[in-house]
């Protein structure tokens, strides 16, 4: 049987490389490539499944035409050829009347492939179609707050934690959504070194760490603030490292770290003060701590403030100036490749932007013009977005006209009016580079396109033949696109002979020392930038007024995390992983259910201003009172009713203009108690 060397695509920092087993079109099995270090020969729970992923018999098998109302489901199959006639017409149609801006291409991250991920959107921006700030669901708010500090540059590389002498995983749960550098972690402590774990829950990295900080969701940037104090009461700074390498630090101790001592962290943290000084203390010890900040403590109002403040503390130190120091977050800001030939071709695009997170606001309330047309691949909105009710509202729209391009018939899918069979990736050719990591590689397709599914790649060039789009990249082969990345590639990258990756992964030389690409050169603990923006320049912890009066109302804050068995909807067709994730749930602390007079297993509603969603109950103290947590996003037909995503609003972060879904406020109540 012929194994074929792939690479994972899936929406994870990891990027493995893997070898997938095949026979005739069938994926028979997939593993990780012992022959990749960081993969070190294994996938993911998840990703040990992708043959029946690949081979779900609920795949769609051929385009689709709607036959009920938007949202029923019901369609009839059509041929390709009809079904992409009736888009060119549509969209020429439309862009004749009220111009193209009246179209928006809404492709997401499912496919991490380079070519796969940006060429829809890509199509769109020679349209001069509406643009889709991408990512404001995901990351937008964590990765301009890092640039607003560290400046647009890549972390340190996750496999530098072999040199680190201590760990802090803050607000990530590497047992969910970093396997790999758990693994590496693993061996590192076996000589000793500690992990902390700042998580609002008791995580699976959480029960298995060396300690565990149980903060109150929200509440980084004071502990961050409060450890700053610390390290300055207790003279424990890298005055010379401070002096070369950062902007500000002097109105940042005379300012703002004076409001936070021990006690008023404590308060604010819901830790205790002696826990605040011990971890100041272990931090201000170790010269080569690594911490690895996640994703999740940045989805709220002032999410931007603390991956500021946390981002700031491997300065006070020199942590980044040491090799195993420092922090990891994202990779690809320093692995400079040049992706305009996909991302950017051809025309000027317009200047109109839809936020992600805003999709039903811009579908029911934009002007001059209204949208017209959309199509949406690689994201299910219709679950993942925030205010659910009202984008649901705005995909209902008759007089929309909407294409859904993906491998299933996904909640979002059932208000198209044409659906398309998407392949997955196994079933495609592309070009990866990791964002967690520093690992590039190649990959053919294990399969051929299953049933009639067409990649991302394949439907945007035809597209772009059908609209009469001329950029060279529509008419290319994926391998002649390949040399392009590499051409106008700088720094360290532009080194690596495109061939090279053709054969196998290949590893970026990984930055020793953290570098600063703000306009300062340095760490900016004040920034212009912000100042000019009107947010508060040095790093801090205010209350947020919305979220004081939020709380003033309902009892509980929601706090969402990653599935283990689950990423969001993306493995929901595979019935095993179903399975092992569970019923869908909300979880609450027993003090919570008592006080409700709720059971574990019963179904319950959770309810705020905005909306309901009813799920089942868990019980449990690996959250605090006061929290209701709600693991993943699942599909409606997984539900007692509904998504989570009903209850979350779609205002913006502080930095980044990203998605606040931690900053909803609301009740559980038994599932018939209400409606
Ligand atoms: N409450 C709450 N909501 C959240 C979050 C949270 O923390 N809490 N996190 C947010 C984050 S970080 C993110 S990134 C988003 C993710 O949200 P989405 O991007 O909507 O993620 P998925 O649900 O995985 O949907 C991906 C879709 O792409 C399809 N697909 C897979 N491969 C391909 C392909 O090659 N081509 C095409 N065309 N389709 C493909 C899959 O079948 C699936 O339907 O959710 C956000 N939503
Ligand atoms: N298994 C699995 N893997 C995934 C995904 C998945 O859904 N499931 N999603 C993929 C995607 S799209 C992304 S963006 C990445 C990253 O996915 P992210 O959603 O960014 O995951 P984390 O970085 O682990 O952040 C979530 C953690 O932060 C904690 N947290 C939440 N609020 C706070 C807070 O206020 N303070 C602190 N200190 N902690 C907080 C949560 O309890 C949780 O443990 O993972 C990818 N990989
Ligand atoms: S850990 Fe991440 S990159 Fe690796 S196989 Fe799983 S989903 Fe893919
Ligand atoms: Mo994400």
């Amino acid at each position: 049987m012929p194994n074929v060397r792939v690479v994972c695509a899936h929406d994870c920092p990891d990027m493995c490389s893997l070898v997938a087993e095949v026979e005739g079109n069938r994926v028979l099995r997939i593993q990780g490539d012992p022959d990749q270090p960081y993969t070190a020969g294994y996938a993911c729970a998840k990703v040990n499944r992708d043959a029946e992923l690949v081979h779900a018999p609920d795949r769609l098998k051929t385009p689709l035409r709607r036959t009920g109302p938007k949202g029923s489901g019901r369609f009839a199959p059509v041929t390709w050829d009809a079904a992409l006639d009736e888009i060119e017409t549509r969209w020429k149609a439309i862009i004749a009347e009220v111009g193209p801006e009246a179209l928006l291409g809404y492709a997401y991250s499912a496919h991490q492939g380079q070519m796969n991920r940006h060429i829809v959107n890509g199509l769109f921006h020679a349209l001069g179609a509406s643009r889709l700030q991408a990512g404001t669901v995901c990351d937008t708010c964590c990765e301009t707050a890092w640039d607003m500090t560290v400046g647009p540059v890549g972390c340190a590389d996750p496999e530098s934690v072999v040199h680190s002498d201590l760990v802090i995983a803050w607000g990530c749960d590497l047992m969910a959504v970093n396997i790999h550098f758990w693994t590496l972690l693993e061996k590192v402590r076996k000589t000793g070194v500690k992990l902390v774990v700042i998580d609002p829950r008791r995580s699976q990295t959480a029960a298995r760490a060396d300690w565990h900080l149980p903060i109150r969701i929200g509440t980084d940037a004071a502990l961050a603030c409060g450890i700053a104090h610390i390290l300055l009461r207790d003279g424990l700074l890298d005055r010379a490292y401070i002096e070369a390498h950062t902007l500000g630090f002097d109105r940042w101790a005379a300012e703002v770290l004076p409001a936070f001592p021990p006690a008023r962290v404590a308060e604010i943290t819901g830790l205790a003060a002696a826990d605040v000084e011990r971890l100041a203390a272990m931090y201000g010890a170790s010269k080569r701590s690594l911490i690895r900040l996640g994703e999740g403590m940045t989805r709220l109002a002032r999410g931007g403030q603390a991956l500021r403040a946390v981002a700031t503390l491997p300065a006070l130190t020199g942590a980044y100036g040491r090799e195993g120091g420092g922090a990891v977050l994202l990779t690809a800001g320093s692995m400079e490749f040049d992706f305009s030939i996909v991302r950017k071709p051809g025309a000027p695009s317009s200047s109109r932007q839809v936020a992600h997170h805003e999709l039903g606001q811009a579908l029911l309330e934009l002007r001059d013009p209204p949208l017209r047309a959309l199509l949406i691949a690689a994201n299910n909105p219709a679950v993942t977005n925030p205010d659910i009710d009202r984008l649901r509202r705005g995909l209902a729209r008759e007089d929309l006209f909407t294409v859904v391009h993906d491998p299933f018939l996904t909640d979002t899918a059932r208000y198209a009016d044409i659906v398309l069979p998407a392949t997955t990736y196994l079933e495609t050719e592309d070009f990866y580079r990791a964002y967690g990591a520093y690992w590039m590689q190649y990959a053919p397709a294990a399969v051929p396109p299953q049933h009639e599914a067409w990649s991302n790649f394949r439907l945007a060039q035809e597209l772009a033949r059908r609209m009469g789009v001329t950029a060279p990249v529509f008419s290319m082969a994926p391998q002649e696109i390949l040399p392009h990345f590499f051409k106008g590639a700088s720094g360290a990258v532009a080194a690596i002979d495109p061939a090279s990756v053709l054969a196998g992964p290949v590893k970026m030389p990984p930055p020793k020392a953290q570098e600063f690409r703000t306009p300062s050169g340095k760490l900016e603990i004040f920034s212009a930038t912000l100042e000019a923006q009107g947010v508060p320049p040095m790093p801090t912890w205010e209350p947020d007024a919305k979220e004081q009066a939020d709380a003033a109302r309902w009892p509980l804050r929601l706090l969402t995390a990653p599935g283990y068995f689950q990423a969001h909807t993306a493995w929901a067709a595979v019935p095993f992983l179903r399975a092992r994730e569970g019923a869908p749930a909300v979880m609450l602390h027993p003090e919570e259910a008592a006080k409700r007079g709720l059971a574990d297993g019963q179904t319950v509603r959770l309810v705020n201003d905005l909306g309901s969603a009813g799920l089942v109950l868990r019980i449990s103290d690996e959250v605090r009172p006061g929290v209701a947590f709600v693991p993943g996003q699942r599909p409606d037909a997984e539900t007692v009713a509904g998504t989570v995503n009903m209850l979350c609003d779609t205002r913006r972060s502080d930095i980044g203009d990203g998605a606040c879904y931690q900053s909803t406020f609301l009740d559980v109540v038994a599932w018939d108690a209400a409606a």
